[in-house]
């Protein structure tokens, strides 16, 4: 046995030690997390998979024709090429867009580039990407929010201050454990999604917290289409309301609060504004539909009498009541969080330990853990000098409709005309909606330039592709916010291939077209990462903690650092709304928002309100083209879109597809049994995927994960079909609302075809 030492590594899905023996990898879990995630099995086939890049690739019509909009992106050969010869065609074309010393071109240029690629402070590829764009063009077109939280982060920042004081400062993991009597959580706990979080996560202390809280006799509701989205060894009263309609379930709560004089008025009159207002609508007097119990059945199929016990449960807990990202993931997405937050002041839990609202607990490994109290390494991107930018999942918007208007925030702004897509570390034929209209909106611009470590149907949709190394493939430091340390993340093989490092290419075109220095500062990798150390170094070292050398931390494998002993947020305000107020337009928490009415272009009610989904407006009975409701939740077996070649990816497939869950009712009406593929169908286009039949999900609804690699093929009708099961063939693309214009990807309304033997080929 070669004594090859193992090494110190961190990633999303939670930080290892590794070797390669004879080219094989072996993983070891970090020794203090309770419950490593199974993700790291996927790990192994990163380093030899034939989906690998392996050297640069350009796009045949792109070199035949020159730059240009193309209907053959996504359908077209690439040539490979020596590295020197693709990066002096790419900076040659960076140079005809405008890229150079003090250039001021980066209007043209989109670079919002989302993605989570992986951990790592250094390598981390949207960093990279952002610096040489401010850099080469003097800044590019961004994007703000994220696929993740965007109508959720938008409304909270205007009737909350900011959704960082629920998601970094409270509740805590510990206070669930120790202190909740009752927990309502609107999308479930799901373990699954705890698993990750983005820059690492050293303790996976999820489900430790949840066995604590059963223990101890809390109980917990889910409320949810799933009922594995809280785990099987929690007992809970489960609740599945037809997915979209939580702020309905939601108001008849409150409705019965109300009935049974169960409000704290004390609380809204001292931490509150806009109950009034949102009273007169509760009870209907200003749209003549009392939001009783019955009128919330009618929408969200939960009986009266169980949304009447829940709130007098709710009322004589102290209660948490979680919503999940999900909800947020889909139209009107503000309105749920927003009435969340509403129903907990009602309850006048907020404050109490254990009470009140949260957004995001168990949808990120990290959120309801501790702060730090020392800044983390960072990489600086430089400066964008260009102001434009878009919200994240208005993409096609942007490169179908250069020029035209649209609402963001009370904005009305214009979608720029974009010339050069430039990504690196973000795959949005996996993750943006409607992928049909994606592959549309991608023939548009003259140039697209990608870097990944794998072929991807984005790296299919571009021009020029250069290949990465993975985080397993070079240094770099981990370190994530709320995770109590900064680990050393050693290299643990070679690049496969001829793959570079992102910084790499960058380095290597910016000195092409004259900005060298300006992006690497004559630092080479290993300059950087004791950059980067440096100030977290001297934070600790200033506190009087434990503050070793870059040369020992790093032979260490780690540093641990300091959580924030001083009150969050919540509790400051809770203790002196008046010295310590919200960053609302009132100080306090807006219930109803005044912001919002006085600014027409804001797009939506001044407080929560119940609006049916376009997407669902004819689904009562089964007589619609789209009688189910499908549910694009996050993959289990893995993060998003990577690795899907794993071995633990892989297990979950079924012939070779992504598994969709669907009950045995509709399965029977379908004729369709445990195995079968499937089709899946909606307006926007379909996908193959492979049945599991089971109770464990809502009759009327099917759940199919994110994540498996988009795969088109046109049938004879000339319809594109998937046939690896990625949901976003499906989805719709269409903004939460006018006032965030968030993604709503997490729903979207179709019919369940079992396919014959002959179909599926
Ligand atoms: N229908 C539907 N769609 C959704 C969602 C949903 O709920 N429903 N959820 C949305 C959410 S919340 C998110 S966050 C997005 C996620 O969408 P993405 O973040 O775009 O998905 P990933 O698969 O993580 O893409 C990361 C890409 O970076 C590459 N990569 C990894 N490391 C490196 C590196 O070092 N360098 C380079 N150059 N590349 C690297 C990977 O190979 C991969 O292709 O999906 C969204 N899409
Ligand atoms: N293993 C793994 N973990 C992950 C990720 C991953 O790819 N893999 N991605 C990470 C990322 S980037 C993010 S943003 C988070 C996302 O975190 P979330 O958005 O919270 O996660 P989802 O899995 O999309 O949805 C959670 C559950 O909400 C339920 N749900 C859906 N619609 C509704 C509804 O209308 N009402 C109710 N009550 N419930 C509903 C679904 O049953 C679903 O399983 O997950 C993170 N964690
Ligand atoms: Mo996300």
């Amino acid at each position: 046995m070669p004594n090859v030492p193992f090494r110190q590594h961190s990633s999303h899905w939670g930080a290892f030690r590794a070797r390669t023996v004879d080219g094989k990898l072996e993983i070891e879990p970090f020794e203090k997390d309770p419950m490593p995630s199974p993700l790291l099995r996927n790990f192994e086939a990163s380093l030899h998979n034939p989906a690998r890049l392996s050297r640069p690739l350009v796009r045949k019509g792109w070199l035949k024709d020159g730059p240009g909009s193309d209907r053959r992106r996504g359908n077209d050969d690439y040539v490979e090429m020596d590295w020197d010869e693709a990066l002096d065609l790419a900076a040659r074309e960076l140079e005809r867009l405008g890229a150079g010393p003090d250039s001021c071109a980066g209007n043209h240029v989109f670079g919002g580039s989302y993605g989570w690629s992986s951990a790592g402070r250094f390598h981390h590829a949207q960093s990279q990407v952002h610096r040489f764009l401010n850099t080469a063009f003097g800044g590019y077109v961004r994007s703000v929010d994220s696929y993740s939280s965007a109508a959720g982060a938008v409304i909270l920042s205007y009737v909350l201050g900011d959704s960082r004081v629920m998601t970094r400062d409270h509740p805590y993991w510990q206070e669930l454990a120790e202190d909740s009597e009752l927990v309502l959580a609107f999308g479930g706990l799901p373990l699954r999604n705890s698993n990750v979080s983005n820059g690492g996560i050293s303790n996976h202390c999820a489900l430790p917290a949840m066995r604590t809280a059963r223990d101890r006799g809390a109980r917990f509701v889910l409320i949810s289409p799933l009922r594995d989205d809280l785990p099987e060894e929690i007992p809970c009263d489960w609740y599945a309301p037809n997915p979209g309609t939580d702020t309905a379930l939601m108001l008849g709560m409150a409705w019965h609060l109300h009935k049974k004089g169960l409000v704290d008025q004390s609380y809204l009159d001292r931490y509150t504004v806009g109950y009034a207002l949102f009273e007169a609508y509760l009870l209907g007097t200003t749209d003549g539909t009392p939001k009783t119990t019955a009128w919330a059945q009618a929408i969200c199929g939960v009986p009266a009498q169980h949304i009447e016990a829940l709130a007098e449960r709710a009322a004589s807990s102290v209660t948490l009541i979680n919503v999940t990202y999900s909800l947020q993931r889909a139209e009107n997405g503000e309105q749920p969080v927003w009435m969340a937050l509403v129903l907990s002041a009602m309850l006048g839990h907020m404050g109490k330990p254990g009470g009140g609202f949260c957004y995001g607990l168990s949808s990120i490994g990290n959120i309801g853990r501790p702060p730090l109290d020392i800044p983390l390494p960072t990489f600086s991107q430089k400066t964008n000098g260009v102001a434009d930018f878009i919200p994240v999942a208005r993409v096609s918007d942007l490169l179908l409709h250069p020029g035209e208007t649209y609402t963001y925030k009370g904005e009305v702004r214009r979608y720029a005309d974009i010339r050069l897509v430039y990504w690196a570390g973000g795959n949005p034929f996996h993750h943006h909606q409607d992928l049909s209209r994606l592959t549309e909106a991608f023939s548009r611009p003259e140039t697209i330039i990608v870097h990944d470590s794998v072929g991807t149907a984005t790296t299919r949709h571009a021009d020029i592709v250069f290949p990465a190394t993975t985080t397993l493939e070079r240094d770099d430091i981990g370190a994530s916010a709320n995770d109590p340390y900064i680990f050393a993340m050693q290299k643990i093989a070679d690049p496969f291939g001829e793959a570079r490092d992102d910084y790499d290419i960058f380095a290597a075109l910016s000195q092409r077209i004259g900005v060298g220095e300006a992006f690497t500062e004559g630092h080479s990798v290993s300059d950087w990462l004791q950059r980067l150390y440096e100030p977290s170094r001297k934070a600790l070292e200033e506190k009087g903690l434990y503050a070793p050398s870059f040369e020992t931390f790093w032979e260490g494998g780690r540093v641990d650092i300091p959580t924030a002993e001083t009150p969050g947020f919540v509790a400051r305000f809770h203790n002196d709304p008046a010295r310590f107020p919200l960053a609302t337009g009132s100080g306090k928490i807006e219930i109803a928002c005044e912001a919002i009415s006085s600014n027409p272009d804001c797009g939506i009610q001044p407080h929560p309100v119940w609006i049916e989904p376009e997407a669902r407006q004819d689904i009562s009975g089964d007589t619609t083209a789209f009688p189910l409701q499908l549910v694009a939740n996050q993959p289990a077996t893995r993060l998003h879109s990577q690795l899907d070649f794993g071995a633990y990816s892989v297990e979950s497939k079924i012939n070779g597809r992504e598994p969709v869950r669907i009950h045995p009712a509709d399965a029977g009406k379908r004729e369709i049994i445990n195995g079968d593929t499937v089709k899946i169908v909606s307006p926007n286009g379909a996908t193959l995927a492979g049945a599991i039949v089971t109770d464990t999900v809502r009759q009327g609804v099917i759940q199919l994960s994110t994540g498996a690699w988009y795969d088109p093929v046109k049938d004879a009708s000339g319809t594109v079909i998937c046939r690896a099961g990625n949901p976003n063939a499906v989805t719709r693309d269409a903004g939460a609302s006018p006032l965030s214009q968030g993604c709503t990807g997490q729903l979207a309304m179709v019919e369940v075809l079992r396919m014959t033997a002959k179909q599926e080929h």
